[in-house]
Order: C-alpha cells, then sequence, then structure tokens
C-alpha cells in the first residue's frame, strides 16, 4: 500500500485549512508533517498555523455568525443529516485517513454519520420553559440560545469523532465555531470539514485551524472573540486551557481521559469479562479515554482472571494498520517514550510482568511506535502504574478482599471517567453503580458503551460538561430569562 495513497482523495489537499469557507495555508506559510506512525511515512502536510490564523478564523466566525444563528433550526437540522448523508457514502475514506493518521486497525462501521444525525434531531428541539410571574400581563419564559463564537480543541486518539462530537453539538446550538485537531491526527478532521462545505454549511460556520497546541491551541482560549470552549486531552493541558478562559472569564467543558476500574466480583462470567477487558485495554492501543486500565479484583477469583486475561491478551496481534491485527502502533515516539516508561517504573515498583512488557520487533515492525500489549498483576493501588493514564495497551491487576475495599480502590484515583462492574448479582450491580464515582458506568460492558444518546463526561480530575447526547447541545447554549409585559399598567 502506497503511503501516499490516501493524499490523492477529492477531501484532501496539500497544506490547507478551513478559514471563512476557503482552504488556505497558514500565514506565515510554515507547514507541520503529518506521520504515519506504523512507519514514520510521511502521509501529508499541514499548516502550521498561529495567534494570527486563529484570529482570522474567529473573524470569519464573527461573520457567519448572525446568518447562522438566525437560520431556524429545522433549517440547521436539514444542513446536519445532509452533512452526515455525505459522511455516510464516505465513510471508507474517511476510515483510512484516520486508521492511517493514528495507526490503527479496521475499526468496523464507522459511527460518524449516526453521531451527526443524533445531534441533528436535537436540534429543533432546543427548548426553554415557561415562568410563573407576579402579574398576568406579563409573559415568563427561558431562551436557549447559542455562546456566539466557540472555540474547541481536540486530540488525535479519535480524530473524526470528535471533530464530529463537538462541530455538530455546537454548530446545531446556532454557534459558529473554531476548531484545532491535533498535530499528530488531522486528516479525517480536514475531509469531514470539506463535507460539511459541500453539504452547504455557510462559508465560516466551521472553521480549522491546524497547528501545534503551543501555538494555534493556545491562541483559540485567549482569544477575546471567543465565547466558549470545548477541550479534550490531557489534564495538564487542560488547566492551562481553563487558565486562559478564566482570564476571559468564560465558560469551558474539559474531558481530560481516565484510569477506569473493571471491578470483577467472585459471581461474574468470566469468560466474558476477561476477553472484553482485554479489548478495551489494547483497542486502539489502549489509547482511548475509556480505557479500563485497572481491574480490581476479588481474591477468591485472582488467578483464574489472570489466566484469563493473559490469554486473551496474548491473542491481540500486532501491525501496521492495513494488516489483519487488532493492534497498530503508539501515536508517537513521546507517547511510545511515555508508555515504556510507566512499563519500567511498573517493574521497578514491584509488579509482576505477566505478559509483554517489551516491544514486538524486526518484520514489518520497522520504525513503527509498537509496543506489546501488557498485563501486570499484583500491583498495589498507591503504584505510578495504578495511579496514572498510560494511555497504552497496559493493564494492572489489583486483588481485593471485600465490597468496600474495591469501592476504595475503584475510587482511590484523580480520575473519574468510566467504571465497570462485573457480576451477576442484581444488588451488587445496583450498590456498585452508585458507589463507583465516574461519568460513566458500566455493568458487565469493558468500556460503558452501547448506549445511544448517552451524555460522555467525567466525575473529579477527569474533567466537567458533557459531550454526546442532547446535553452537548444544550452545553453549548446559554438560557435568557424573559418577563414580557403585554400592555403599560393602567394608571
Ligand atoms: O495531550 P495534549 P498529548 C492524555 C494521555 C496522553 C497525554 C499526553 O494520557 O498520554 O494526555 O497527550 C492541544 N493550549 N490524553 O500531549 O497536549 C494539542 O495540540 C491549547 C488523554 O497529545 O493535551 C492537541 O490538539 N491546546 C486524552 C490537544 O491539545 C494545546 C486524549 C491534546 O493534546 C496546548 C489525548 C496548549 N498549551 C491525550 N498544548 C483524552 N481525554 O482522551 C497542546 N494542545
Amino acid at each position: 500500500i502506497d503511503p501516499q495513497a490516501t493524499l490523492d482523495t477529492p477531501l484532501l489537499a496539500d497544506n490547507v485549512q478551513l478559514i471563512g469557507g476557503e482552504w488556505l495555508p497558514a500565514a506565515s506559510g510554515e507547514t507541520i508533517d503529518v506521520i504515519n506512525p506504523a512507519d514514520r511515512g510521511l502521509l501529508g502536510r499541514v499548516p502550521r498555523s498561529n495567534a494570527e490564523d486563529v484570529d482570522a478564523a474567529v473573524q470569519a466566525a464573527e461573520r457567519a455568525l448572525p446568518g447562522w444563528r438566525d437560520t431556524n433550526a429545522t433549517a440547521r437540522a436539514g444542513l446536519l443529516l445532509r452533512w452526515a448523508s455525505l459522511v455516510e457514502e464516505n465513510a471508507q475514506i474517511l476510515d483510512q485517513l484516520e486508521s492511517r493518521d493514528v495507526g490503527r486497525p479496521h475499526w468496523g462501521p464507522s459511527p460518524l454519520a449516526g453521531m451527526i444525525r443524533f445531534i441533528a434531531g436535537q436540534a429543533d428541539k432546543v427548548q426553554g420553559v415557561s415562568l410563573p410571574t407576579y402579574s398576568p400581563d406579563v409573559l415568563g419564559f427561558t431562551l436557549r440560545e447559542p455562546y456566539g463564537v466557540v472555540g474547541a480543541i481536540i486530540p488525535w486518539n479519535a480524530p473524526g469523532p470528535m471533530f464530529t462530537n463537538e462541530v455538530a453539538a455546537a454548530i446545531a446550538a446556532g454557534n459558529t465555531i473554531v476548531i484545532k485537531p491535533a498535530e499528530d491526527a488531522p486528516l479525517a478532521p480536514l475531509a469531514l470539514a470539506r463535507l460539511a462545505m459541500d453539504a452547504g454549511i455557510p462559508a465560516g460556520v466551521i472553521n480549522v485551524v491546524t497547528g501545534l497546541g503551543s501555538e494555534a491551541g493556545a491562541a483559540i482560549p485567549r482569544h477575546p472573540g471567543i465565547r466558549r470552549v470545548g477541550f479534550t486531552g490531557s489534564p495538564a493541558t487542560g488547566s492551562l486551557v481553563m487558565e486562559s478562559c478564566a482570564r476571559n472569564l468564560i465558560p469551558l467543558h474539559l474531558e481530560l481521559g481516565g484510569k477506569s476500574p473493571q471491578v470483577i466480583f467472585p459471581d461474574a462470567d468470566l469468560a466474558v469479562a476477561a476477553p472484553a477487558i482485554a479489548t478495551g485495554i489494547t483497542l486502539n492501543t489502549g489509547q482511548i479515554c475509556a480505557a479500563g486500565s485497572r481491574v480490581v479484583v476479588h481474591r477468591s477469583v485472582h488467578q483464574e482472571v489472570v489466566e484469563r486475561l493473559a490469554e486473551a491478551m496474548q491473542k491481540v496481534t500486532v501491525g501496521p494498520w492495513h494488516q489483519q491485527v487488532n493492534m497498530g502502533p503508539l501515536i508517537n515516539g513521546r507517547q511510545h517514550e511515555r508508555v515504556m516508561g510507566y512499563i519500567e517504573a511498573g517493574r521497578a515498583g514491584g509488579a509482576d510482568v505477566v505478559v509483554g512488557g517489551d516491544v514486538p520487533s524486526g518484520g514489518d515492525y520497522g520504525d513503527g511506535y509498537f509496543v506489546n500489549p501488557t498485563l501486570f498483576d499484583n500491583v498495589s493501588p498507591d503504584m505510578t502504574i495504578a495511579q496514572e493514564e498510560i494511555f497504552g495497551p497496559v493493564l494492572s491487576v489489583i486483588p481485593v478482599d471485600s465490597e468496600q475495599e474495591a469501592i476504595e480502590v475503584a475510587n482511590g484515583v484523580d480520575y473519574g471517567l468510566v467504571a465497570s462492574v462485573w457480576t451477576q448479582d442484581v444488588g451488587t450491580a445496583v450498590r456498585m453503580s452508585r458507589a463507583l464515582q465516574a461519568g460513566q458506568v458500566g455493568v458487565n460492558n469493558a468500556l460503558g458503551a452501547g448506549v445511544i444518546g448517552g451524555p460522555f463526561g467525567g466525575y473529579k480530575s477527569s474533567g466537567f460538561g458533557r459531550t454526546m447526547g442532547a446535553d452537548a447541545v444544550l452545553n453549548w447554549t446559554q438560557i435568557k430569562t424573559v418577563s414580557m409585559r403585554g400592555a403599560t399598567p393602567a394608571a
């Protein structure tokens, strides 16, 4: 397969980004190389933008705002539905672009069109409420209005879904948006933006500025024209983005990853749980915010769980995206070093490596950022590998002796994104669903997945605000209370 082939799609052009309906290079002319993490081959070039380009994008979004905000909500929904149809027609090439850019093997049917359709359905269901008033001369009600020009910064691990989530919800609510994809994986977002233009979404409603986080990214929440921000990424960067929002006194939502527990009770169906947990931590090479990276298991089934997890993780095949494999490389050299550093920390901390702990070598692995699925046993809850998000295919098993201890260990981290509980007992499932501190709880499923329109977001340091579902659209609205006096009161 020719590593340049994806650039032949009419959905992408060399070194351009979308500002005010035009495909432009950075004002500085500088570029960033987009690299295939499976072989370090060059996939393309995108503009290396900075504050100047962000400013041009904000101005374009400001010009587009009145027209878009005042387009009736059903018409906005119609344009989103046209976008969804084009996304569906182009699902294969979008999937290839994302796979190549992220280094991921084919993921199954694309969720993108369905995600946009769900949000389109919400566009004309954004409603206020009627309010009681002190006088019969007055009507009281709320309006939910868009913020105006909004900004979003998205990561590289699932660029297509991240882009559609933020963009569809923000514009469905009547905002216009400036969004920066991650420098590591900007191709699918650029292609999706082109399809949105083809669908007839007006120029300036969606502006995509590519560039580095410290340059183009940092400029978005700093820009005085931006009225709200959505950010998904690391806690450290999220904190910087929030500081900028604080200076400008604007709201934001943050999604900052997790250290999601998989709590296994002795009555769980282990034949189902173990392979599902192994898939959950190796899907996308563990680079999923929801990935269940800690197995908190009752000691009575500890041995059996470790054996079953080891068997499932050994079956995972590793290789470049175009082969029939389960798992591709990590996104870049920095993440590879980071993940290998955590594996060393696990060993140094006294945990037992049951599977992996190393990198595959030779043959097709070449210069790719590969790492083998890694299973650590006898991890104690305070170890670094049990506390910090590794964002790689590294699973830690922590044995416990009681339900109470399981809850304490499961909740004993800064994060609170997803938590799973594996049991066949309804009582245990109910108690645990309430006790686990997480924005999503999965009972007998590893990623808290399988719900249509479920709001998604974190408890504790995993962030706040929700993407996806009807709440995602409401997130991008502000509430106005109107009291309307119909007649001048009689003298
Ligand atoms: O994230 P960053 P990185 C976690 C995961 C991973 C770690 C580091 O643990 O190992 O973060 O990944 C932009 N102002 N997650 O370094 O830096 C950047 O260009 C504004 C979890 O890649 O947070 C990119 O578009 N923006 C996570 C986006 O922020 C800035 C997904 C994310 O990059 C910026 C990704 C700045 N100063 C990583 N600096 C999840 N929640 O799923 C960078 N960016």
